[in-house]
């Protein structure tokens, strides 16, 4: 047998490495541990080893070259008998800019990264230029290939910028860093250190000033964004201006806070941050004509309805605790809203949602693996809670002793998977029980005079 490269995990990615191969007239072989699946057409021919808890010994002594898919645990026996035989890992984000000419653009960071890219890729089609947006986000990087860009714009995640070598992206950007997937991780510092990686070999990052974990690299960054007042030429960030407060680049006034098409606070900070990504192609005055039309992504602070002056968003999105304390830290400390929350915590401390639960929320809907830890938070916090087994009756149960005016909140603080397929379902379904309560369930909510 002649050496051939081994592709460790067969799902979205994995299948996009094959693809790739495989046109490439490479015939790779597969390893994959979960149970067999059917597979397309085109991967007939593959060999494929399901259920392979271990290298077949000849496959391994055949192998060049390990490409990873992201999710593989990185304690996987798969993964530590090629370490320890020193087969070459890789990620298909590295075989991606063995291929690519156009310039990347690469984002990552805790939470905002799917806003961010898609920001990204919208101001520089409004700008007139061709690009191709994925990779942790819709299609996979090497299934983006193929068609003649201007640009591509990459989410990657901490699983994949693990298994990566220096990327050599365009611009970067780590947006934030607080805890999540410490269970894949084992530490905050691992996970600090996987996303570090964007960093290492771009030619050119962008930094937010609040949050040190985002800065680092070889090179110094280029440009910084955060809440604070700009405080240098190259810095974006918030200002009074005309009794309002706006989005400046250094001294140039961009746009009011209050008209960026996304609401929270967080998103001023997301908007700054693409536009701070675009600058060597977008100029930063005509940038804010751009965003004023982009659609914010589903399932992010996103509302679904009103109902007897009750408003439901769905922010299912909301997998860790920053996202959850960022929805909360952008409204008002009215005690006013019912937080439905709870699933896997991957491993975090949900302590540091105290401080932002306080005064705003005034009871909480458990949910999940980790109800048991929302259900202490809230204890600890002295907010009342009721602990439920589905999302329809989450949905029932938050509207009891609501008074129009409140709002009923799905930001989760933790990852669907124990109840649901995925963040979308979770989120389809809560959309869904409010759009289907009756006028029954509505005769709970009191009408405030
Ligand atoms: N798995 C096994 N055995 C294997 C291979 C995988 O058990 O041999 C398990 C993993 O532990 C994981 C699941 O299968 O639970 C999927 O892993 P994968 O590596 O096969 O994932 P892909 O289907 O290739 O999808 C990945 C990203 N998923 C993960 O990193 C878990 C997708 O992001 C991404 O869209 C896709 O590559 C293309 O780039 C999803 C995601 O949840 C949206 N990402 C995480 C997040 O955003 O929090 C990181
Ligand atoms: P990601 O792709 O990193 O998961 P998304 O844009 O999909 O990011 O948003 C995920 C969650 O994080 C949503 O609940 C969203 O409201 C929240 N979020 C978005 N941007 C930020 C930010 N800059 N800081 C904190 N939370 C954010």
């Amino acid at each position: 047998m002649t050496a051939r490269n081994a592709i460790l995990g067969f799902g979205i990615t994995g299948q996009s490495v094959a693809r790739y191969l495989l046109a490439r007239g490479e015939m790779p072989v597969v390893l994959d541990t979960r149970p067999e699946r059917p597979v397309h057409a085109d991967f007939a021919e593959l060999e494929i080893h399901w259920q392979c808890d271990a290298w077949p010994e000849q496959v391994l002594f055949d192998a060049q070259v390990a490409i990873v898919s992201p999710g593989l645990p990185l304690n996987n026996l798969l993964l530590e008998q090629a370490r320890a035989s020193k087969l070459s890992m890789v990620s298909d984000i590295d075989l991606f800019f063995d291929n690519v000419t156009a310039p990347v653009i690469g984002v990552t960071g805790t939470n905002g990264k799917s806003t961010v890219v898609s920001l990204v890729g919208h101001i520089l089609r409004s700008a007139g230029y061709c690009c191709a947006i994925g990779g942790n986000l819709g299609e996979a990087a090497l299934d983006l290939l193929g068609e003649q860009m201007d640009f591509f714009v990459l989410e990657l995640s901490s699983f994949q910028l693990e298994h990566s070598k220096n990327l050599p992206l365009a611009q970067s950007v780590i947006l934030n860093v607080t805890a999540d997937h410490l269970d894949h991780h084992g530490s905050l510092p691992n996970y600090v250190a996987a996303k570090k990686k964007i960093l290492a070999g771009a030619r050119s990052w962008i930094y937010s000033r609040e949050d040190e974990n985002t800065q680092g690299g070889d090179l110094p960054g280029v440009a910084s964004f955060g809440f604070s007042k700009p405080n240098s030429q190259e810095a974006w960030g918030l200002a009074r201006h005309k009794q309002q407060e706006w989005i400046f680049k250094a001294a140039l006034p961009i746009c009011p806070s209050a008209s960026l098409p996304l609401k929270g606070r967080h998103n001023a900070l997301n908007c700054m941050a693409a536009m701070a990504l675009v600058e060597p192609w977008v100029e930063p005055s005509v940038v804010a004509d751009y965003l004023c039309d982009f659609q914010g992504l589903e399932h992010r602070f996103q509302t679904v309805t009103e109902i007897a002056g009750v408003t439901f968003v769905n922010d299912s999105k909301a997998t860790n605790v920053g996202s959850t304390m960022a929805a909360l830290d952008g409204l008002k400390r009215a005690d006013n809203i019912v937080l439905i929350a709870g699933g896997d915590a991957k491993g975090a401390d949900l302590g540091p949602l105290a401080e932002s639960l306080r005064g705003r929320v005034k009871r909480l809907i458990v949910l999940g693996k980790d109800g048991p830890s929302v259900v202490a938070l809230a204890d600890q916090c002295g907010i009342p809670h009721l602990s439920v087994t589905s999302m329809e009756d989450a949905v029932v149960a938050s509207i009891k002793n609501t008074t129009s005016g409140d709002l009923v909140l799905l930001s989760p603080a933790c990852a669907s998977l124990d109840m649901f397929d995925n963040f979308q379902q979770r989120g389809d379904i809560f959309a869904n029980a409010v759009r289907g309560l009756t006028a029954a369930d509505l005769s709970a909510v009191h009408i405030r005079c």
